[in-house]
């Protein structure tokens, strides 16, 4: 028997979120369950389980235990009706994209979302017809003006990967639902810890688990979480015919990160808000962004929609592009490499890394400068990530 935990607080729930020991020797932890296909008792039975009139296991990319597992604890995380993990952060935002448009359908982004997420609208659902407008979600005004009467996605990333502005999640559910419009939201940046959008009004919820959820450096996936079963069921139907499901040794892996997934964002948040605050007090630092900080413009948003300010940090250094690049190449503990979210800070450059393959007009207009360095702050001590900031800053 599963534990309840309704009502349970969210320590409680990400540590026993869709745990069910096994029934036949009582592991505690889940069974990898690494097969392809599994037997049906007999061909009545194995036709029973393809119309759904008895709940069974049929093939891995359809469903298995150890994927279920994962999918069931952070559809509880998330607060949703069901959830369905992917080969990658990628897969997740593809079979969103592809369960939402088609031909003459047109969706809302926000603009600066993750690089391949703009690139794979951009240039490859235009090729079959799809019709697309990114804008600055933050300013809702925006948001309303790009709506058409086609519009039938609005997808947004909060805060935004790495220019850390907020979307209005409520506001853009309400806009969303007025024209008929589903409201999708990568949650990544903030995990399910933070911020929970399906609460919100949302109708679907996305993550690169690469980031926060598995937390470790060591993994690549992604998931999608929907709010009803009828959306769960569209988006199901899509990923068990394309096929970008995640595996039972990914999914085991996930789930072993994941049960430290709190404790982690804890530390990084402690972290980040001091280096946020150090950096936007010294002379060689032009900007900072950072939702825990009061200069945030959205400080207020991130106070209400957020349950924390989360470990993202970017910044913009005095003497611009090339004394930012002093700065990565000298620090000593982030180390220099793109992704975000795990126990290790990380820091880069995503003019040149992440973000390189949107267009520089475009880039730039979605406030990408060349001048912006993102750092993900780990779980360090901070008094040493301040020290080794601080004396790669003074070489500028
Ligand atoms: N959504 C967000 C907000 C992301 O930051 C990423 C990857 C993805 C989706 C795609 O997930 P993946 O397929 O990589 O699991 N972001 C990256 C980044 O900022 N650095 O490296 C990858």
């Amino acid at each position: 028997m599963s534990l309840d935990l309704k009502g349970k607080g969210i320590n409680t729930r990400v540590t026993h979120a869709g745990e069910n020991p096994d029934s036949v020797h009582g592991s505690v932890g889940v069974p990898i369950y690494q097969t392809s296909t599994f037997k049906f008792r007999d061909a009545d039975h194995g036709a029973r389980c393809f119309s759904g009139d008895e709940k069974g296991y049929i093939y891995t990319r359809i469903g298995n235990p150890t994927i279920n597992t994962f999918e069931e604890a952070v559809t509880e995380l998330e607060h949703g009706f069901g959830g369905i993990a992917t080969a990658s952060g990628m897969a997740a935002v593809t079979a969103a994209y592809m369960t939402y448009l088609g031909a003459g359908s047109h969706m809302v982004g926000t603009d600066a979302v993750y690089g391949s997420s703009r690139m794979v609208m951009e240039n490859d659902f235009s090729r079959f017809g799809a019709e697309y407008s990114f804008v600055d979600t933050a300013n809702l005004d925006e948001v309303r003006k790009a709506m058409r009467p086609n519009t039938k996605l609005l997808y947004i990333e909060t805060p935004a990967n790495p220019t850390i502005k907020l979307t209005d999640i409520a506001a853009c559910a309400e806009i969303a639902h007025e024209h008929g419009a589903v409201l999708v939201v990568d949650n990544t940046f903030m995990s399910p810890i933070l911020q929970n959008p399906l609460t919100l009004g949302a109708d679907i919820v996305l993550h690169s688990i690469t980031k926060f959820i598995n937390g470790h450096t060591d993994v690549v996936g992604g998931v999608l979480i929907a709010k009803t079963e009828e959306e769960f069921n569209r988006l199901k139907a899509v990923i068990n015919n394309t096929g970008g499901t995640m595996d039972p040794h990914q999914s085991w892996l996930v789930l072993r990160g994941m049960r430290t997934l709190s404790l982690r964002v804890q530390r990084g948040e402690e972290n980040a808000q001091k280096l946020a605050e150090y950096l936007e007090a010294h002379s060689k630092i032009e900007w900072v962004r950072y939702p825990g900080l009061q200069s945030h413009p959205q400080h207020d948003l991130a106070k209400r929609q957020m349950k924390g300010f989360g470990s993202m940090i970017s910044f913009g250094v005095v003497g611009g592009v090339e004394s930012g690049k002093t700065v990565l190449n000298n620090v000593k503990i982030p180390q220099l490499a793109v992704s975000l979210g795990g126990y290790e800070s990380l820091i880069q450059h995503p003019a040149s890394m992440t973000h390189h393959n949107i267009p520089e007009a475009e880039r730039i207009e979605a406030g990408i400068t060349d001048g912006l360095m993102r750092l993900s702050v780990g779980t360090e001590d901070v008094e040493d990530l301040q020290a080794d900031l601080e004396q790669a800053l003074a070489l500028i």
